[in-house]
Formats: C-alpha cells, structure tokens, sequence
C-alpha cells in the first residue's frame, strides 16, 4: 500500500469521524448552514391584516392580540376544546411525608370535561412544600417529570460539566426549598402523543363524529394539551397550597410549543417558559435551519390544524410567524431557551423569536429583552422576556430549572 493511499484512507476516516451526528430527521436534507438560510420578511406585530399599524396599548388588547390569537387558532393550532361547564375535582391521593417529608404529593383526577359520556379524566400530580408560609406560586406543565416514580426528576441532570453547583437528581427538592409547587400531566391520559390514537380519550368524547387527522381548523393535540393546562389551572384555583395568580406554564421541546400555546390562549398562566421548543414553538418558522414546517407535519400530523399543512414548503405564506407567539405572552414575563448542540430545534430561530417580540413590550410599557445580538453561551438576559443559550444538547435540565427558578423570583406578585 503506497504512503499515499494510507494517508488518505487515514484523513477519509478523520473526516467521517469528525462530521457533525446526524440530526434527527436526517433522513431527508436539512440545513444547518446560517449562510443558507436566505432572506426572508416577518411579519409585523404590530401591523394589522388590513395595514393599519398598531400605536397603542388599547388597540394590541382590543384589536391586533385578538387578530393574531385567531390567526393562529385558524392557521396553526386550532380552536382549543370547549371551555367545560361542569368540571370536578378528585383527589384520589394525598400524601403529606413525600420527598422525604419535605412536600405534599397529590392526584387529582378532573373530570367533566365535557361532551358525550365523562370517560376521559385528566389527572394532575402535584407536589407542593410544607413549610409554606401561605400560598405558593407554582409550574405546571406537560410531561414535567415521571408522575409514577418514588422521587422524580423534573428536569436532567446537565451532561456537560459547568462551573457552577447543579442539583442533578436533587432538583425536586430544589424547587421545593425555593418554595414553588411544581405538577404536571401526562398525555396519555386524555389525548395521547400517537397520530394513529390521539382521538383516544377526550377527544372522541368532544368531537364523537370525526376520525383521521384533525380538521382544518380543530385542535391538533398541542392545542387540547394546552387547553389541559387550563384544566389544571382551574383545579389549582381551588387548591389552599396555590397561588393562583403566580401559576408558571412550562414544557419541553412539544411541550414547550404547547406552554407557549397555552399562555397565548390562557392570560391567567402569569408566566410562560418554552425551553427548547423549536419548530412550531419559538422558532421562526420562515428561517430555513434545522426542523421544517413541511417534516413536522408530515412525522406529527396529529400535533397542528389542518391548515396548517396548506404551509408545508410555503412558510412565507403564514400570516403569523413564531416571535408573534411569543408576544402573545406580552405584557407578561415569557422566557425562551436554547441549547447549542440543538440545531434541530434552531436556537438563533428561537432567539429571534423572542427578540421579534420586543415591540409588543416596549409599547405596553413594560422592558422586553433588551439585547438585539443572540448572547453568548451561558449567559442571561432580558427583563420580561427571558433567554439563555446553553452548552449541551436538547433537553430540560437542572442547569435550565436554576435560571427559570431565578426568573420566576424576579417577577413575584403579591398573593392574594
Ligand atoms: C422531534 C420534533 C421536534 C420536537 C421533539 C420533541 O422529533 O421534530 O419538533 O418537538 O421531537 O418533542 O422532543
């Protein structure tokens, strides 16, 4: 074998070792070049349909916020189910000794959430401390953590080594010590993550005559798990541990996409967290990196409207982009999140999410994010709109908790 030969086959095998994992949905070609993105023009937040621009706080409350809210009902999501009428709470267990006494662990079942039969029950579980001197505020989300297991970790422990001192598997009592609650729900329960069985449950209660994907404006699955998260805010209305009024939505990558969903459609969530949340969730569905509008539909067909497949390979043809989901939180504190080995998700996307939604907050008067360039990893900032890029691939983790933990404190209200 000539020196020649080895040497090639050394450097074939070098380059091969050091190109880039795949990324999930490689199995089509994505882009993840910033230089291939291409020019794109996002619509204005605060310019109606019709052209008129939006000057004032009373025109975005009583005119463009609701635009934009049915524009994504219409377009993306679907109209959320009905608001039930008759919704009952029951507590099916109660243990106060949970995370080694520190904490109140509780299953409720809710049902009653409507149309034919009561079949389908959501079931939160939720752990609040002991110690609490009155109300707490709390987070709720999809999937926050195992709600079968003895001791569950609400988030991962970071798998790339940081200078500060994380929780790991200790993040439970992290929260609890810091004096929030923290429940979550499971999909499964009434509308499970499966595109052949989402209407499995509380939808084939409510929409009895329909089958298949959802209809051109009906809720995908991240809209019924959203309109859940208000389900599991009205029980926590009635809850003495709770604050109703410091209630955090939260959630993972299609979690995430559902938090930011629920807090544009429920204005009683005070504060929304997308950690992640990528394609159809923060990230700016025009930008070509990583997930399309096209793959996401065709790998979930269940999780978005039916209209919202007429924008497969034609995102500029939205009438809304991903940083209008954002400023649906407005003027309530939202925080977006990235990790850097998350390409999939497109973390500048996401950060241009969260800064196209600045506008909304400056003109309601409150300070949005404050920085124009996408900050360098590990560092915080914004003042009610909240970002952070991460070392480290997708995934909610301690490192995460810590910096949301951090903002939540830095917007108390006062309870009632
Ligand atoms: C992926 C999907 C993403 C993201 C992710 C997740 O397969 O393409 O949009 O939602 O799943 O939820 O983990």
């Amino acid at each position: 074998m000539s020196r020649l030969f080895i040497t090639l086959t050394i450097l074939a095998f070098l380059v091969h070792a050091i190109a880039p994992l795949p990324a999930r949905g490689a199995e089509e070609e994505f882009n993840y070049d910033e230089s291939k993105v291409g020019a794109y023009t996002l619509p204005d937040p605060l310019v109606m349909q019709d052209g008129t621009p939006v000057t004032t706080p009373m025109q975005w409350h009583d005119k463009r916020r609701p635009e934009l809210l049915a524009l994504f009902e219409n377009q993306v999501y679907g109209h959320r189910p009905p608001k039930p009428t008759a919704l009952r709470f029951d507590t099916e267990s109660t243990d106060d000794s949970a995370v080694d006494g520190r904490a109140t662990r509780k299953q409720v079942r809710i049902h009653g959430l409507g149309g034919a039969g009561d079949n389908a029950a959501i079931v939160l579980t939720l752990y609040a401390p002991n110690d609490a001197d009155g109300r707490v505020p709390a987070f709720v989300g999809m999937h926050l953590f195992d709600a079968s297991a003895a001791m569950p970790v609400p988030g991962k422990p970071l798998e790339v080594p940081v200078a500060e001192k994380l929780p790991g598997a200790k993040l439970l009592e992290v929260i609890l010590d810091r004096g929030y609650a923290i429940g979550t729900l499971t999909a499964a329960d009434f509308c499970p993550d499966d595109a052949a069985r989402f209407r499995e449950g509380v939808l084939q209660q409510l929409y009895p005559d329909q089958t298949g994907p959802p209809g051109p404006e009906q809720p995908g699955a991240i809209a019924t798990w959203a309109w859940a998260l208000s389900r599991a805010l009205d029980y926590l209305g009635t809850d003495k541990a709770i604050d109703p009024t410091r209630v955090a939505v939260i959630g993972h990558s299609r979690m995430g996409k559902t938090a930011l969903w629920a807090g544009a459609e429920d204005q009683r969530f005070a504060l929304v967290i997308s950690n992640n949340s990528g394609c159809g969730g923060a990230a700016l569905s025009r930008r070509n990196f990583g997930e399309t509008v096209a793959r996401i539909n065709r790998a979930f067909p269940h999780w978005f409207c039916g209209n919202f497949k007429q924008y497969n390979d034609r995102e500029s043809e939205l009438p809304v982009d991903q940083h209008e989901l954002v400023a649906l939180s407005a003027p309530r504190p939202v925080y977006v999140a990235s990790a850097v080995d998350d390409g999939w998700a497109d973390p500048r996307g996401e950060f241009l999410a969260a800064a196209g939604a600045d506008a909304v907050y400056k003109l309601l008067g409150v300070p949005g994010l404050d920085v124009t360039d996408q900050p360098e990893t590990g560092k915080v900032v914004g003042q009610q709109i909240g970002y952070h890029l991460r070392v480290g691939k997708h995934a909610l983790t301690d490192y995460d908790w810590l910096r949301y933990l951090d903002f939540a404190d830095r917007h108390p209200k006062p309870a009632k």
